[in-house]
């Protein structure tokens, strides 16, 4: 049995998550309280979710549990075919992971108009921290993130134009009714649509994939290949 510990709010979760809906692997879910990481050192040393533990055998990190998933439960496969396609998608997954996640971060959980509706999502995984306390705490930590790395340095008009750019290039890459690399869904959808989701819960995402029905079409495809069996909504503007 798969036991995936997870940030229920982390769009890392939500990519395992799907992985596993994908290959009808069943599961159990446990919610790790962000103040009570240190006590969950034996599934992830680093203190970061996702992270499984499958009848003894503890992974943690994203890409690591997908290779893991791939090798113990090859069919379906999230590997396109070709040598050059699968680099491609590594890359794609890649590019979701530390790159479109920053933005994320930035957009959603550091510009406080994004990030007050999901106040309440957030205080369910931080019962140490007071609701009231909880929008501070989130944004801090967040710009922390971002300013360190440079994206939370820029004004908030060439972030949005930034995202725009990325959205676009997804736009281009799915086209109608494909996939973002090879013939069918891939780890590479599998890495970008969590993120998408989270970026959807702010006000200028939605804006800007209003425009956009291509993007909006293979999301559906990929969420409806790989199911979210938590029960948890990943709409626009819902908590991810
Ligand atoms: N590269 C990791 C990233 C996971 C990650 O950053 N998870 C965040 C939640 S979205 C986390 O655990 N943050 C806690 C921390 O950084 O201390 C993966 O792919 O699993």
């Amino acid at each position: 049995m798969i036991t995936l510990y997870q940030f229920p709010t982390s769009p890392f979760c939500e990519k395992i998550r799907r992985l596993l809906g994908y290959k009808a692997l069943p599961y159990r879910l446990i919610d790790v309280p962000r103040a009570a990481v240190a006590d969950y050192r034996d599934v992830s040393p680093i203190g970061k979710f996702p992270a499984i533990d499958h009848d003894g055998t503890k992974v943690w990190d994203s890409t690591d549990i997908a290779e893991y998933l791939e090798r113990i439960a090859p069919d379906p496969t999230v590997l396109p075919n070709a040598t050059r396609d699968r680099a491609l998608a590594h890359v794609i997954e890649d590019w979701a992971d530390e790159s479109l996640y920053l933005y994320e971060i930035e957009m959603r959980l550091a510009w406080r108009h994004n990030l007050l509706p999901l106040v309440p999502s957030f205080a369910a995984t931080m019962p140490s921290v007071p609701e009231h306390q909880v929008a501070d705490f989130v944004e801090k930590a967040a710009k922390a993130m971002t300013t360190a790395q440079g994206l939370g340095r820029k004004p908030v008009d060439q972030v949005v134009r930034d995202a725009e750019r990325h959205l676009h290039a997804i736009d281009g890459l799915v086209g109608d009714g494909g996939w973002l690399v090879g013939s069918h869904l891939s780890i590479a959808d599998l890495s970008v649509v969590p993120q998408l989701n989270a970026l959807l819960c702010t006000r200028e995402v939605v804006e800007a994939t209003s425009k956009m029905p291509r993007i909006m079409a293979w999301r559906r495809r990929v969420m409806d290949a790989a199911p979210d069996h938590s029960g948890r909504r990943s709409e626009p503007g819902a908590e991810t």
